[in-house]
């Protein structure tokens, strides 16, 4: 399996044309996206262009998980030098403009170039939202597509900083390597990058996989005991209450990585994480709440059909989705949850 360049030629003479770049990232932006976002920014400044990471969204980063802070030239999502002169646009990790804030989607469209570069499937239903688009859905992480995109155009501008940044995104997307989409192309990117760079691959694991906080152990701890299990133990729903996460100081960036370790569990083929949307939001209100689901599944079993039943934008990957319900008591549409879930468990 070799990464296909259709789409990299456009994409390096739409690069070339243009000086000043505004990169767009998605809400609630991961390791994948922030690392692309990062490793873009430095490749295009030392390729003499000027670079903003266009984050209006992010007040204080606190959308973005803490352990990302001490990522190399973290700095540079503060940074804003020539805002409203940009002619290129570059959308990373977003599967389609709902990912986008409405306020970057309004910029990202108002500038004169744009790429998008995407490793979810095409959504029909929303269709793309820029011409110049490299989506490779067989990609491991976005990072992965970046990389062979900088090797393509100039790989003597890939420095240590970069292939750090791009291989924590690459570890961040595959878990640690381990997941089904963890493929040729993802063991070969790694390979070269430990061997060409002086990078640590114990201190990356660690540093943005492993460790956590004391604050979210001890709310990881407390969450994970009032996990509910169903269809002979082969599915698990885990509900995080607001008071939850009230109780623990903590916030919806605690909640990451929950989902995953409760498919640790061997019976367990899909594992399902609801919290609002808006964990500031009083618990008891009878009112519509937006519920967020995040589903994690073992092997070939696929929950996409699954998000897009309950939400047209949900979705994902194969074994990684999620969806977002709206319903004044989630409790109401929990039974049917679970028969869908076991409808697409047994196909
Ligand atoms: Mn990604």
């Amino acid at each position: 399996m070799v990464i296909d360049f259709k789409g990299f030629y456009k994409t390096k003479k739409i690069i070339d044309s243009c000086k000043n770049f505004a990169i767009f990232i998605h809400i609630n932006p991961d390791g994948d996206c922030i690392t692309s976002a990062l490793a873009l920014s430095l490749f295009l400044t030392k390729y003499d262009k000027n670079v903003d990471i266009y984050t209006p969204n992010l007040t204080n980063y606190n959308e973005i998980s803490t352990c990302f802070y001490s990522l190399p030239h973290f700095n540079l999502f503060n940074k804003k030098s020539f805002e409203g002169k940009y002619d290129c646009a570059i959308a990373v990790d977003c599967a389609n403009f709902n990912r986008l804030s409405k306020v970057s989607y309004e910029l990202f469209s108002s500038i004169k170039n744009s790429i998008l570069i995407d490793h979810h499937e095409y959504d029909e239903k929303v269709g793309e939202f820029t011409q110049n688009t490299i989506r490779r859905p067989e990609a491991t992480s976005t990072t992965l597509i970046i990389y062979h995109l900088m090797k393509y155009i100039n790989r003597e501008l890939i420095d240590d900083d970069i292939a750090m940044l791009l291989y924590t995104g690459l570890m961040t997307d595959s878990g640690c390597l381990s997941q089904q989409n963890a493929n040729v192309d993802c063991f070969e990117m790694a390979l070269e990058i430990v061997k060409k760079y002086k990078i640590s691959i114990s201190d990356i694991v660690n540093k943005y996989y492993k460790e956590v906080s004391i604050k979210k152990f001890n709310f990881t701890n407390y969450v994970l005991s009032h996990c509910e299990y169903y269809d002979n133990n082969r599915i698990a729903i885990l509900k995080i209450n607001n008071a939850d996460f009230k109780k623990y100081d903590c916030d919806s960036r605690d909640s990451e990585g929950i989902v995953s370790k409760i498919l640790t569990i061997d019976s367990i083929l899909v594992s399902i994480v609801v919290r609002t949307v808006d964990i500031n939001l009083d618990d008891t209100l009878n009112e519509e709440i937006k519920y967020k689901l995040s589903f994690r599944t073992k092997g070939s079993i696929n929950m996409v059909p699954v998000c897009k039943y309950f939400d047209v934008h949900g979705g994902g990957h194969i074994n990684a989705c999620g969806c977002i319900v709206s319903t004044n008591n989630f409790d109401s549409i929990k039974e049917e949850l679970i028969k869908k879930v076991s409808e697409e468990i047994n196909k």
